[in-house]
């Protein structure tokens, strides 16, 4: 499957304000490409592992909101410990991403533990606590896992196996507009 297009699909049906964090690198550069107009997005800008921490932290802040962290796989391996606190905090309205394209690719395509197909993410995701955790077989099954996420409790988890496109767009380097825009979309109402 491949990332740009699946992040496109996902934010096209979205329709009540959810939320997206971005994780560093490709998961934030095809959001922004995806569409860099939603002031829901939220662009994390340099660091691994944590899309999923700031969008459990948006969940808890805002319950009737649902909200997606996009992640790479690298990314998530960085910062495990995440989605033990996310299954214990039992957060309903949250579902993380997880692009597995088995390198570290923004930084020279190294493989990571995953690429071994020794380490199974979402049978991590499981593991610690979160049992709606689940590999998209094709992007049917992607569509229908988001369509869970939207309208069922989570926390959710899906593992989506990538092809290695590299992203094609590149979010601006501006934090703080990325901030303040995200402050004030949140403050809208879902
Ligand atoms: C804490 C931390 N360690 C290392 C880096 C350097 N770095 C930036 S992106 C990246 C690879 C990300 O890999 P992955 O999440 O799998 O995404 P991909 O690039 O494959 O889409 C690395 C090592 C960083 N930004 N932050």
């Amino acid at each position: 499957m491949n990332r740009a297009a699946l992040t496109k699909r996902l934010v096209a049906g979205l329709k009540n304000r959810e939320a997206v964090i971005g994780g560093i690198g490709n998961s934030n550069w095809d959001l922004w490409g995806a569409d860099k107009t939603r002031g829901e997005n939220f662009y994390m800008l340099g660091s691994m592992g944590l899309a999923a921490p700031i969008a459990m932290g948006v969940a808890l802040a805002q319950p009737k909101r649902r909200v997606f962290a996009l992640e790479g796989d690298g990314s998530l391996l960085m910062q495990l410990g995440c989605l033990s606190t996310i299954a214990a905090q039992a957060v309903k309205n949250l579902c993380v991403v997880v692009w597995d394209n088995g390198i570290y690719q923004i930084t020279g395509g190294q493989g990571t533990p995953a690429a071994a197909a020794r380490t199974d993410i979402v049978a991590i995701a499981r593991a610690s606590g979160i049992a709606n955790a689940a590999w998209a077989a094709d992007e049917a099954e992607f569509d229908a896992l988001v369509a869970k996420a939207l309208t069922t409790d989570g926390p959710h988890v899906i593992g989506v196996k990538i092809d290695q496109e590299p992203g094609r767009n590149q979010t601006d380097r501006d934090p703080i507009r990325f901030r303040e825009s995200f402050m004030r979309a949140m403050a809208l109402p879902v």
